[in-house]
């Protein structure tokens, strides 16, 4: 509208240039219609308005637009007459063209336009009656076309707009779906806990890269002892009940932002304690087991104690020494049977000393 207004003002100079005076000062009141109709429409769509008010300003405008368009033309007379009714037509099509308003705003528009087009020229006295309707006709059936061009692109828009719509929402769905099966891949679904798989992976990923490493690795193998009794004795609804509470215990015993709890089977648990020495990840089991032992859930067919208690093997390399994970796993492995091997409900750390062979050697001695 803003062009409209410009190059309404340029016509209107430089028809005070170049055309006879009088004929350019007749074309002054129309033409000074063109700003006035233009500014509104300008004002009004410069804002979110109702839908209504959009288009009946367009509509409205248009006309008006469109009306001092012929209505210049009839002023300068003579050919100028024809040549405004032309540069009318090219501005309704401008009109159809340009603005996103419902198809019955286009259609009030196209009919002003040929309205006005066949009205003017049929008052024009240089075009016969035969003359004026086949020039009718003729910019009706370009104005017809550019309606149901303009309707096929919005519709084809509108299409074009739903579908990526769509893609939009199938791509969030498969996200989410995608996010879910990466939970379900790493998540032990009873304990909520990491699963053996997702441990596995870290474990790997740490014994792979021992420059990243600061100092000890750590691992600790829980076992609860006796489980299959709570079993026995309660059910296995409440075995699966203590599962959940021994992972969360644990959990709560270890929660840092590097250490990681996973279930490894069963009533198995592991622990990973990275940049962990051997004597620190030997305190942290111990508290694993006093906290687990202090909640007292009860286990009546344990042959430790009527409560649920668990063992902890520990294995601790260091990062430049070339471990893997399974040497790393198997060693906790060996630590933990030895816990159950004397006694149950302690922890016991890879590599020092058993009891029962100093007794032996202290008797051999
Ligand atoms: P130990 O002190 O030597 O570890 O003896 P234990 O009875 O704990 O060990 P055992 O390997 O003999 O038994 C483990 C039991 O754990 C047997 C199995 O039925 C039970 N179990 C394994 N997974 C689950 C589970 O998801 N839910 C329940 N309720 N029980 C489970
Ligand atoms: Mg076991
Ligand atoms: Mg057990």
């Amino acid at each position: 509208m803003v062009w409209v207004i410009v190059l309404d003002v340029l016509t209107l100079s430089m028809n005070l240039l170049l055309l006879p005076q009088a004929q350019a000062v007749a074309m002054l009141a129309p033409g000074a219609l063109i700003p006035l109709a233009a500014l509104t429409i300008h004002l009004i769509w410069r804002e979110r308005r109702p839908a209504w008010l959009l288009g009946g300003a367009l509509g409205a405008g248009m006309f008006l637009i469109l009306l001092a368009v012929c209505w210049m033309g009839a002023a300068a007379g003579g050919p100028w007459q024809e040549r405004y009714l032309y540069v009318m037509v090219f501005v309704g099509i401008a009109g159809i063209t340009t603005f996103s308003v419902p198809m019955s705003i286009i259609l009030g528009i196209a009919t002003s336009c040929l309205a006005l087009y066949l009205m003017f020229l049929l008052r024009n006295p240089l075009i016969g009656l035969s003359e004026a309707i086949a020039a009718f006709f003729f910019f009706a059936c370009g104005v017809v076309a550019v309606v149901f061009a303009r309707q096929t692109m919005s519709v084809l828009a509108k299409k074009a707009f739903l579908l990526e719509l769509r893609d939009g929402a199938r791509l969030t769905a498969l996200t989410e779906a995608n996010k879910q099966l990466d939970h379900l891949a790493k998540v032990d679904p009873l304990t909520g806990v990491a699963n053996r798989r997702w441990m596995t992976e870290l474990l790997n990923s740490l014994a792979g890269h021992p420059d990243k490493l600061r100092g000890n690795t750590s691992l600790l193998m829980c076992d609860i002892d006796c489980f299959k009794a709570l079993n026995d004795q309660l059910g296995h609804a409440q075995g699966d009940r203590c599962l959940v509470k021994v992972a969360a215990m644990i959990e709560r015993s270890v929660r840092s932002r590097t250490n990681h709890v996973a279930r490894y089977g069963g009533e198995e648990f592991l622990v990973i304690l990275p940049d962990t020495t051997a004597e620190q990840a030997f305190l942290i089991a111990e508290q694993i087991r006093e906290n687990i032992a202090g909640a007292a859930l009860p286990n009546p067919g344990s042959n430790v104690a009527p409560i649920v208690t668990i063992s902890i093997g520990v294995a601790t390399r260091k990062g430049n020494e070339g471990w893997t994970a399974d040497r790393l796993q198997v060693e906790a492995d060996i630590a933990l049977y030895r816990a159950k091997r004397e006694g149950r409900n302690r922890t016991v750390l890879f590599g020092a000393p058993e009891p029962a062979r100093k007794v032996i050697a202290e008797g051999a001695a």
